[in-house]
């Protein structure tokens, strides 16, 4: 299957959710009027969009439906997928961090894809011929660390870590270090997804962050958060804790080729003003695309 596959294949169930709502409304459908309208707000609602994406987009549909005096539900459903591709369109410059010096902090709750992720990004942007140098910065298992071994040896990467329950900003300090004197171009660092408990983590992060500003000012930073795409409205309240001690950049989305809850992606990237810059869709080092707003409306949509 190709990646465009597994994504459909992903949203199948999201898919035939919305599908299945739109054929419902423009099967009762005689004119696009005002409980036309409130009909396509539940369907959206209930495909887990979320009120506050529903409530920018349909005003935005609505005026294009009346402006285009659009009649026809295939035109309708066509303005809906594209007023919906628009809002999650990433700004022009989201991926200059790529073709600059930059460090890329890697955070989010275990299990949603962090380390996973970081190899496939380790990979791509080593095949685009950057000198890309991982740091270890989850100490808290050794699972992890050798996870990211694993990874930088298959992608021919440097990697800094120290053993298990070393300080992980010292691991940061000593990445840094390394990636001045070798001429990285970019640094990936990867982090924990849990400690001792929430706050410890918070402050962990917070750490970090103020470090890489500190000790790399004239270096761009991107700071990805990766949210797992089957957890549904979970994901919006990690989001809401990352972003609190983080700002996040942007975001990745994991295992959009699982039972992903389509809907989110539109949900968190209204709510939180964060682009979705990454989908992965697989486990191996391929799996990793650009988010494709136009792609993902036609998986959707299909
Ligand atoms: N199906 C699928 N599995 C993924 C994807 N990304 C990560 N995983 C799997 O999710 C699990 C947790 O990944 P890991 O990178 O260890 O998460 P971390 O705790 O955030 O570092 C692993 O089994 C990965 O292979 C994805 O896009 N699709
Ligand atoms: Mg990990």
């Amino acid at each position: 299957m190709g990646l465009f596959e597994r994504l459909k294949e992903g949203l199948s169930k999201t898919s035939s959710s919305i599908a299945n709502g739109l054929d419902a409304v423009f099967g009762d459908y005689s004119q696009v009027d005002d409980e036309f309208f409130e009909e396509l707000e539940e369907v959206l609602i209930m495909a887990d969009v979320g009120m506050k994406a529903t409530g920018e987009i349909l005003p935005r549909m609505r005026s294009r439906v009346y402006e285009e005096h659009l009649k026809k539900p295939e035109d309708v459903k066509r303005v809906l997928a594209e007023t919906i591709a628009e809002q999650l369109r990433p700004h022009e410059d989201a991926y200059a961090f790529t073709e600059q010096r930059s460090v890329v902090l890697v955070i989010g709750v275990n299990g949603v894809g962090k380390t996973t992720t970081i190899g496939k990004l380790a990979m791509k942007y080593k095949n685009a011929g950057k000198k890309v140098i991982l740091a270890a910065a989850d100490t808290f298992r050794a699972a992890a660390i050798e996870q990211l071994e694993v990874w930088a040896e298959r992608a021919g990467v440097e990697l800094v870590s120290k053993p298990e329950g070393s300080d992980p900003a010292a691991v940061i300090y000593d990445a840094v270090q390394a990636f001045n004197s070798h001429g990285g171009d970019i640094l990936i660092c990867d982090t924990a997804g849990r400690l001792h408990n929430k706050k410890n983590l918070m402050e962990e992060l917070g750490k970090i962050n103020r470090i890489l500003a500190r000790s790399l000012p004239d270096v761009r930073k991107e700071v990805l958060l990766v949210l797992d795409a089957t957890t549904g409205q979970n994901a919006i309240s990690q989001a809401r804790e990352f972003a609190a001690v983080c700002e996040p950049t942007g975001i990745i989305l994991t295992k959009m080729d699982g039972s992903a809850k389509g809907g989110i992606v539109i949900a968190i990237s209204s709510e939180f003003d964060i682009p979705v810059k990454y989908i992965g869709v697989g486990e191996h080092a391929e799996d990793l695309q650009e988010f494709d707003p136009d792609a993902f409306m036609r998986a959707l949509f299909q």
